[in-house]
């Protein structure tokens, strides 16, 4: 598993309460998902990794869900094409943020769309949702790029999960967290797979930092399962981004 030093988070603005949802969980609260944010970060520099804290973008109310915009790696950085038009021009400001970071920016073109939350990473493999997000052309576009620099790739097409790590999660040792029409997928046929139950589906959605598997608060049953598969776990209370459809990976850029 790649050690994490640096993640990129982006503050919510205000207009967070205006994020595009599918979630009937009524309108976030500003205050509140301002400290859920702040405990991520800290939770996450007790990972062991710098954290770099953007500025807030009123006129984008989804911009804090900064996975999306971009697809970070070791050797470079995918700067996306996001499917919704209201989030499209993300990509501007993680353009110039990752600058800072990254000496290759690759970029995925129109007709071409991907969101980063349809990429998933297991070691030097990403498997590509195809989504009401990502499409065709767009994963293909971005499994060209990353041949390029000795990754492979491949595409999963979804039928009703939101993005492809809205129901799975890598958390090393050829470990799957898998939830939904993702727990039978042939494509993950190989891996030991930890069930999210149905119950607790927006729990499939971990990230694994370091020495520590990051986990929403809340869902027992995960938390469980995670720690009788012997993870360290550490966790953050997400309810206000879960009500904008958002998950704990989306929250930052990680390498
Ligand atoms: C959206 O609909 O785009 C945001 N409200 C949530 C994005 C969540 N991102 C992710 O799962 N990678």
């Amino acid at each position: 598993m790649l050690k994490f030093k640096q993640i990129i988070v982006k503050e919510p603005g205000k207009s967070v309460v205006n994020g595009l949802t599918t979630a009937n969980l009524g309108k976030p609260d500003y205050e509140q998902a301002m400290r859920q944010h702040q405990e991520y970060i800290r939770v996450m520099q007790s990972c062991g990794v710098a954290v770099k804290i953007l500025p807030p973008d009123e006129d984008y109310p989804d911009s804090c869900f900064v996975e999306d915009p971009a697809v970070v790696t070791e050797k470079m950085a995918v700067i996306t094409n996001p499917g919704a038009p209201t989030r499209n021009g993300e990509t501007a400001a993680i353009r110039q943020a990752l600058e800072e970071f990254f000496d290759i920016l690759e970029y995925i073109r129109a007709p071409g769309t991907l969101e980063g939350g349809d990429v998933l990473r297991v070691e030097n493999h990403f498997y590509v949702g195809l989504s009401t997000r990502t499409n065709a052309a767009g994963a293909s576009q971005f499994i060209n790029i990353i041949s390029k620099y000795g990754f492979a790739g491949s595409v999963v097409p979804l039928k009703e999960m939101f993005h492809l790590k809205t129901g799975v999660s890598y958390l090393g040792d050829n470990t799957l967290l898998v939830a939904g029409e993702l727990i039978e997928h042939p494509q993950f046929s190989g891996f030991n797979k930890i069930v999210v139950d149905e119950t607790e589906m927006y729990a499939a959605n971990c990230i694994r930092v370091n020495d520590y598997v990051v986990m929403p608060a809340g869902f027992p049953k995960t938390e469980a399962k995670l720690l009788e598969a012997g993870f360290s776990i550490k966790k953050v209370p997400m309810g206000e981004f879960q009500k904008i459809d958002g998950g704990l990976s989306c929250l930052s850029l990680r390498f």
